[in-house]
């Protein structure tokens, strides 16, 4: 197993801060799933290490601007509102995260500015004329070759290749930051230093690609205040806004206190070990906040991780068009555990997009209770008790070495599971490592069907060994369980008696089932 490196930093993960526009949809609650997973699984792998977790909300801008004005609400009380329903999801899905930004907070306003005056101090913002096509759904500006206009349907419309936003032209005076100085240092961090810093790959080549052929334009960084009122002010001139953009990348900074400084003379707890974010946001997340990391002489995040989207009819589950999934109905009627299974175990591949289907939560729904639920109350029963009834003890060592035994191969599986799910979560593939933990329930189910303990003609000795192997795939897909369903593993670990301190990741393999704590019956869905 992976131990404590000295670098004693804790570990720093990361979801997208979300725009509260609207209610959250399951898109956000993927996310938030994911982040919490590779949470879990790194408290679990090293106990000794703290991990700070961030989530939170990005509240400035035009689109909450905008927003805001429709309900007829100042902003402020808009964002509060809204805000408060992303934490309430967090909570709800038992997402671990240690902290909750929200870039209203003075917290977050301070670091703004002070990367604002560091990057102004070392000459890398200048005021200059700006035009380009901007978004505000996407709250960003393209150049012409990213447009698109349409003139068929009476006024013409234009709108981003990308993303299908509808967008404006607009000519101003903004303050620039110097992203263009950033194109050599950016390729060489990608191709030498970090050359997988952006999971899956396809997108690292993406990035890269972007690098070496597309000229890398310097960055409008303000508004003027008489559009975007709704911002952190520009030091010095109070007349321009800070682009939301700028400000909202910077919360992560802001979620560790950045300008504190430790007595190593570093920033305490940077870099981010890992980002979680979807694909629609990974240009910002591996280049312009890269840059700026650069530009302020702090290291990068050490892994991006872009996921795919959830479709609806093979669309983009979206605030915008308002085709999605309620995450709060869906945890109501299902349970937070079967959500998260389903998230994983579908989304867990992160290449492709996928369409978001009641049928296939029930299925996977079913796989689950039936191959862990089940399977529980059959070999907890009262029939396979008396059975056992006056069979010779034996070691699961003991049942192993016996070269009859059907309890062999899954045994073998078990034992290889945590190494498996760990070298899966190491290298980010969340649905293989979920993949190989179903794996083993399955082969157990099968197992015991096949040994069929519950019939008369089955010596007792054959049922202890069936049941003291069921105990310990129990025990131990439990533990490898705790990071993906936490709440199902914790009443698989309390029902098998397995004590509080005994459930971390090393526990898999050094730990054991005392028979005479388990808790037969138990219902764990
Ligand atoms: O972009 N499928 O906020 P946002 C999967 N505030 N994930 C989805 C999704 C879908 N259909 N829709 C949204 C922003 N997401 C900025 C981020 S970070 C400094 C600022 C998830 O509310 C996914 O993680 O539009 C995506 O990147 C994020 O929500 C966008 O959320």
């Amino acid at each position: 197993f992976r131990t404590l490196t000295t670098d004693s930093k804790p570990y720093y993960i990361t979801t997208p801060i979300f725009y509260p526009n609207a209610i959250p949809h399951i898109g956000h609650l993927y996310t938030l799933v994911i982040g919490d997973i590779f949470a879990r699984y790194q408290r679990l792998l090293n106990p000794k290490t703290p991990v700070n977790f961030l989530a939170g909300t990005d509240e400035h801008g035009l689109k909450i601007q905008k927003a805001a004005q429709l309900k007829g609400l100042p902003p402020n009380e808009f964002c509060d509102q809204l805000s408060a329903q992303f934490r309430r999801l967090a909570e709800q899905a038992q997402v671990s995260n240690t902290v909750f930004m929200r870039t209203t907070q003075p917290a977050h306003h301070e670091t703004v500015e002070s990367v604002w005056r560091a990057l102004d101090a070392k000459g890398l913002i200048y005021k200059g004329d700006y035009s380009g096509w901007y978004s505000i759904t996407d709250e960003c500006f393209y150049t012409p070759a990213q447009v698109n206009t349409i003139t068929s349907t009476g006024a013409p419309t234009t709108t981003s290749i990308e993303t299908g936003a509808v967008v404006e032209w607009q000519h101003e005076q903004n303050y620039m930051f110097r992203l263009s100085h950033f194109r050599t240092s950016l390729l060489k961090h990608y191709i030498t230093a970090n050359p997988a810093a952006i999971f899956p790959p396809q997108h690292h080549a993406h990035i890269v690609q972007i690098l070496e052929n597309e000229p890398l334009e310097d960055l409008s960084v303000s508004r003027p205040r008489s559009r975007l009122s709704w911002g952190v002010p520009v030091p010095g001139d109070p007349e321009h806004s800070i682009y939301v953009w700028f400000d909202a990348l910077l919360v992560y900074l802001a979620g560790i206190g950045y300008p504190w400084k430790g007595s190593s003379g570093r920033v305490e707890g940077w870099p981010v070990d890992l980002q979680v974010i979807g694909k629609d946001i990974l240009r910002f997340h591996a280049i312009y906040l890269p840059a700026i990391l650069q530009a302020l002489d702090l290291p990068l995040q050490k892994q991006l991780l872009a996921h795919a989207h959830w479709t609806v009819e093979q669309k983009k589950m979206s605030k915008s068009l308002g085709n999605v999934a309620d995450p709060f109905d869906a945890i109501q009627e299902f349970g937070v555990d079967i959500i998260r299974f389903y998230l994983a175990r579908v989304g867990g591949r992160f290449r492709d997009d996928t369409d978001w289907s009641r049928e296939q939560l029930e299925k996977h729904d079913r796989e689950i209770q039936s191959l862990l639920g089940n399977y529980f109350l059959r070999i907890t029963s009262p029939t396979i008790q008396a059975r056992m009834a006056g069979a010779q003890p034996r070691s699961l060592q003991q049942i192993h070495d016996d070269p009859t035994s059907p309890n062999r191969e899954l045994i073998q599986t078990q034992r290889d599971l945590p190494r498996k799910v760990q070298t899966y979560m190491d290298a980010m593939e969340v649905g293989e490592a979920l993949g190989a933990i179903v794996d083993v329930l399955r082969l157990a189910n099968k197992t015991l069907t096949d040994i069929a303990p519950w019939k008369k003609t089955t010596p007792p000795e054959d049922v202890y060994a069936c049941h003291a192997t069921a105990l310990e795939t129990l025990r131990v897909a439990g533990v490898c369980l705790q990071p993906f369903v936490p709440g199902v593993a914790r009443r698989v670990l309390d029902a098998l008696g397995v004590p509080a301190e005994e459930r971390a990741w090393a526990w898999a393999e050094e730990g054991s089932v005392d028979r005479e704590r388990v808790v037969d019956g138990e219902r764990l869905f």
